[in-house]
């Protein structure tokens, strides 16, 4: 069967060049527990949510459920298979089981279960759930590494290269990463193959310059730029960020039978609700303590990072990340109370307080 391409990449124009300052090296961790002000309660957004139907669980329920089933899947999948492999997996293992909030995969969960079915089986979705895990999971350890953002503290835990050594961190990213597409490839059934290419087309996509490497080599090069334009910003943080929030999106609607027509709706809601996940993160970074973050809190200060709140305020970084969502939402509408999951994620996406 052919397929026409269902989401085009992001196209790669960096808005311009600039010049890398060398990078002063960071301060030891300083534990900023600073609070500028409490996060305010998440009000309603602009676009009304369709009416949940009864048959549709809570977001609480489903996040919960969801994460368990996570939880579960990633342990059984990644198993020690070899003795001489012992350090390799254990590093591996001690990123991907230290936590997190699983929120891409459950968003390829509930992007497919729109397409597919509200209580669809999984089975067709979880191998491309847990690798966009295992991608994020890598990109959290190499963000860590001391030649990137020199991080100690990671989901509440010492980050991977303070217990493995650089080394080995470096390593256990890349195994995460290549063992993601291995077991897409190989656990992905009872879907037509050409809807697992394209998976998998889309998830190596996400990866490169035109996802994650891509948005943190700019990230890099406008690190104590005093000039960064929003442009800039929204081009990081769309590659950055927002990619593997819309290859999570995509994927799981691909599997679930959406239409290329379809995907790029999926699509432009993820990337849309991915920068309002990172300007949530921008903010929590200054108001929340290390604790509740479970990684260092005010790095961004520390490190001159271009951010919202930097170019924006605090303020209007919470406005701008609340029309964001709205616009987000818009893209669904003609799917009615369907989308009722995924407008779900999306506010709690930016109600978060880690
Ligand atoms: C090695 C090819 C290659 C690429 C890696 C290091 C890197 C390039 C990119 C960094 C990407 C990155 C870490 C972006 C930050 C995104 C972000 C806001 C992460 C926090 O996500 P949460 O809140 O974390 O979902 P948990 O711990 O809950 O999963």
């Amino acid at each position: 069967m052919h397929l026409p391409a269902f989401a085009p990449p992001l196209p790669i124009h960096p808005p311009r060049r600039v010049a890398r300052k060398p990078r002063a090296r960071r301060a030891p961790l300083a534990v900023a527990q600073r609070r500028v002000s409490p996060t305010p309660p998440p009000t309603p957004s602009a676009t009304p949510s369709p009416p949940k139907p009864q048959s549709q669980p809570s977001l609480r329920a489903f996040l919960h459920a969801n994460k368990a089933r996570v939880d579960a899947e990633l342990d059984a999948c990644l198993q020690l298979t070899d003795r001489r492999s012992h350090t390799l997996i254990q590093a591996m293992r001690y990123s991907l089981m230290a936590g997190g909030k699983r929120i891409r995969p459950i968003l390829a969960i509930a992007a497919y279960q729109m397409f597919a079915a509200p209580h669809a089986d999984l089975a067709p979705v979880m191998p491309a759930a847990l690798a966009v895990e295992m991608i994020h999971t890598m990109s959290l350890i190499h963000d860590d590494l001391p030649s990137m953002d020199n991080d100690d503290v990671r989901r509440g835990k010492p980050t991977n290269h303070k217990v493995y050594g650089e080394d080995i961190a470096i390593l256990a990213g890349d195994a995460l990463l290549s063992y993601a597409f291995e077991y897409v490839a190989r656990n992905t059934h009872s879907v037509d193959p050409a809807r697992v290419v394209e998976v998998l087309a889309l998830l190596t996509n996400s990866v490169g310059p035109d996802g994650l490497a891509g948005g943190q080599v700019m990230d890099i090069q406008s690190e104590g730029q005093p000039d960064i334009s929003i442009d800039t910003l929204t081009w990081i943080h769309t590659h950055k960020t927002a990619a593997l929030l819309r290859v999570s999106c995509a994927c799981g609607a691909i599997l679930g039978g959406a239409s290329p027509e379809d995907v790029r709706r999926v699509s432009d809601f993820a990337v849309k609700t991915g920068l309002a996940f990172q300007i949530a993160d921008d903010v929590l970074d200054i108001t929340q303590s290390t604790e509740v973050l479970g990684k260092t809190a005010g790095k961004d200060l520390a490190t001159d990072k271009a951010t919202y709140p930097r170019l924006l305020g605090l303020d209007a970084s919470r406005q701008h990340a609340k029309r964001l969502i709205t616009e987000a939402k818009e893209s669904l509408a003609p799917y009615g109370e369907r989308s009722h999951m995924l407008y779900a994620l999306a506010d709690f996406i930016i109600a978060r307080n880690n």
